[in-house]
């Protein structure tokens, strides 16, 4: 089968990553880089090995024979490039969040829906290895219903090091993280019926907020509380990027402890078993959990377009989580609890 030929949007410190990422797959080839600055573009095609660079991406689009595109850029571009994608009925991957609005988000869609090009969200938490086994537990019905459940993701990390325009997002924990743990809270419970947030900010010196609190009920009533911080505090135990999860069901609890520990425990007692990340050299040690995630989350969107599997993010589904991300703004705004259509 011939490879699939895709080009890269953006070439931050995300997109070699990603590459590295993709490479890990068979069946996919990127045959080109567009990034604003050329030169940054240049020196990671050279990393690579990947043949053409571009400052100009409609030039890029216009002379490249492309199966797809995946879009790593800030996220106030994001919609300006799916479109360009969606005009030459090119399918679209976009990195998570979407988009800056929900407004947008849905425009993006649309603008996909109406051209006939398939358009996926790179949303990769729900992938990482100790929560996909957590998911495989929860499913099978070791501990019943589950009727309460809490998903801590609470660091002290410097996430604006690697990550500085994090600083200048008027909307940080919650487009940022939250868009990883609600989509996660989603893909263990089912939707959500409605939320309620606050919010706080602990670092003086970024323009958003750095600490929220959701809840939501979701799916067969489950009461689920999202819980995150990057405060700048220090923690006994710093787990970045570990999600934390403890699961009350009516037969027994889950719990994704620190160092990827799974303890299910029921009448029987408590079974315990780890389920670490596998380790790829090119990962950066400090995010490997989600380097590592990337591989199985592309694997899923590669399959869905070679028509071959059901891609778990595609635009259409990943609205559902923008919508809870800008309910959980509006609900603190207000101080209200708000119903989610
Ligand atoms: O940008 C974020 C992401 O998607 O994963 C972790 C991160 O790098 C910092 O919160």
């Amino acid at each position: 089968m011939a490879p699939l030929r895709f080009a890269i949007f953006g070439t931050g410190f995300w997109a070699r990553f990603q590459l590295a990422a993709w490479r890990e797959l068979e069946g996919v080839e990127c045959v080109a880089l567009y990034n604003r600055t050329r030169a940054k573009a240049e020196m990671l095609a050279r990393e690579f090995g990947i043949p053409r660079v571009y400052d100009d991406p409609v030039a890029l689009v216009d002379q490249e024979q492309l199966d797809f595109i995946d879009i790593i850029t800030d996220v106030d571009t994001h919609s300006r490039f799916v479109q360009l994608a969606a005009q030459r009925r090119l399918p679209v991957i976009c990195q998570k969040p979407m988009a800056p609005t929900l407004a947008e988000a849905e425009r993006m869609v649309a603008v996909c829906r109406d051209a006939g090009a398939p358009f996926f969200i790179h949303e990769n938490w729900r992938w990482h290895e100790p929560i996909r086994q957590l998911k495989r537990l929860l499913d099978a019905g070791q501990i019943g219903r589950p009727f309460r459940a809490r998903i801590d993701m609470i660091s002290g990390f410097p996430v604006f090091v690697n990550q500085p325009f994090l600083k200048d997002l008027e909307q940080f924990i919650i487009t940022d993280m939250g868009s990883h743990t609600l989509d996660v809270a989603r893909s263990l419970f089912g939707e959500a019926s409605s939320l309620y947030c606050q919010t706080q900010r602990i670092h003086q010196d970024i323009k958003g907020e750095d600490v929220a609190t959701i809840m939501l009920r979701m799916g067969n009533a489950t009461s689920v509380v999202c819980q995150m911080a990057y405060a700048g505090n220090h923690l006994e135990r710093e787990r970045f990027p570990e999600t934390l999860i403890f699961i009350e069901g009516e037969r027994g609890s889950i719990e994704l402890a620190p160092d990827y520990w799974i303890r299910v425990t029921t009448a029987g007692g408590t079974h315990a078993q780890r389920f670490p990340p596998p380790r790829y050299a090119w990962a950066d040690p400090a995010y490997n959990l989600i380097h590592a995630s990337i591989v199985p989350c592309n694997a899923n969107l590669l399959s869905a377009l070679r028509g071959a599997a059901r891609a778990e993010t595609t635009g259409q589904d990943n609205l559902k989580t923008v919508q809870l991300v800008f309910g959980a703004y509006e609900s603190a705004h207000n101080d209200e609890a708000i119903h989610i259509d």
